[in-house]
């Protein structure tokens, strides 16, 4: 056959060879490029997409551009997309096992959240491939602080403050500290400050330097409250759909992708917190009263979480405490 007749048969969709199980996949993500979970999952994607010689190439879509946030599982779940980055805590309306993250103060230092996650682990891939999803890997955000536009000392000093949300613990958060929540993405809240549309949040120190919140915001109080995790999902069939020499690509880069997620999150956090003090902010722990008071508010949570989560909950948390 003559090199003409094969670019005319592919041209016209009758690939031959290789090329006819080539795969182009987009991959959704939430967070800005810059932001580190965006980087590792560039990594990822160019990892897959060398490692299988092009056979499935990955396109990142970051900062929300292709689905937001929120909208991401559904997306992949459903095939609209094969592959995407989400964070899971988001769905915890969905599946209360999803919110074992976001938890306060069970688990707020980055060696407690990796046993934290491998006592949820077996529990979150099954209610995962349950949904028509494959983990690849997660990745988890540097420990949660509570940022304002004004010194804090208590919880009654934050009555009435609008407070964004990213996921229902957040808004649980807002509710017992007499905040008032509204659920905004992370792409969209460097406008929601500006405008006054909300007035602080709980975020990583990650989350406030890629946004620049130095800008509206004042205050960081380093409360270390839980480490919330994003994973990299596939929808179970275009998994299952792969060959097994591009699945072992694939696990590979993920491997690979966890180890330096985990790595930059851990370095990220010092450099964040740093840069937010750099431009201007208070970066501090809470006062004494404020973290008393935090914690008893966390107390209920944990509380309102293994209430609502059953056995399956009560067994992460115990198989995460029997390692203690
Ligand atoms: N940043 C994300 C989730 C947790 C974090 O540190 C956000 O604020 O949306």
């Amino acid at each position: 056959m003559t090199k003409l007749t094969t670019v005319a048969m592919i041209a016209t969709g009758l690939a031959l060879g290789s090329a006819a199980s080539a795969e182009t996949w987009d991959l959704p993500m939430a967070y800005s490029a810059t932001n580190f979970h965006s980087a590792t999952g560039a990594e990822f994607a160019q990892c897959v997409t060398t490692g299988t010689g092009g056979a499935l190439t990955l396109v990142t879509h970051p900062g929300g551009s292709l689905f937001a946030g929120g909208e991401i599982k559904r997306a992949i779940q459903t095939g609209q997309v094969n592959i995407g980055e989400r964070l899971l805590s988001g769905h915890q309306n969905e599946n209360i096992l999803f919110g074992f993250d976001s938890i306060p103060f069970l688990a707020t230092s980055f060696e407690d959240s990796e046993r934290l996650f491998d006592a949820a682990h077996d529990t979150i891939e099954a209610v995962l491939e349950d949904q028509n999803l494959h983990m690849l890997y997660s990745v988890p955000w540097p420990s949660q602080g509570l940022y304002f536009k004004k010194e804090v000392n208590s919880v009654a000093d934050m009555a009435g403050i609008k407070f964004r949300s990213y996921n229902s613990a957040t808004a649980r958060l807002a509710e017992l500290t007499g905040m008032l929540p509204v659920q905004i993405e992370a792409a969209e809240i460097s406008q929601a400050f500006a405008t006054g549309v909300a007035e602080s949040m709980i975020s990583s120190g990650a989350t406030g330097y890629d946004r620049k919140v130095w800008e509206s915001l004042t205050h960081f109080y380093d409360v270390q409250a839980w480490l919330p995790r994003n994973y990299m999902l596939v929808n179970l069939e275009a998994w299952n759909g792969l060959d097994e020499s591009t699945q072992n690509v694939v696990n590979g880069c993920a491997e690979i992708a966890e180890y330096a997620g985990d790595w930059r999150s851990i370095q990220y956090t010092g450099f964040t917190l740093s840069k937010l003090a750099e431009n201007g902010m208070v970066v501090t722990p809470p006062g004494e009263q404020l973290a008393t008071e935090l914690r008893a508010i966390g107390e209920q949570m944990t509380a309102e979480w293994l209430e609502k989560a059953g056995a399956e909950g009560q067994a992460i948390i115990d198989a995460y405490n029997a390692g203690n």
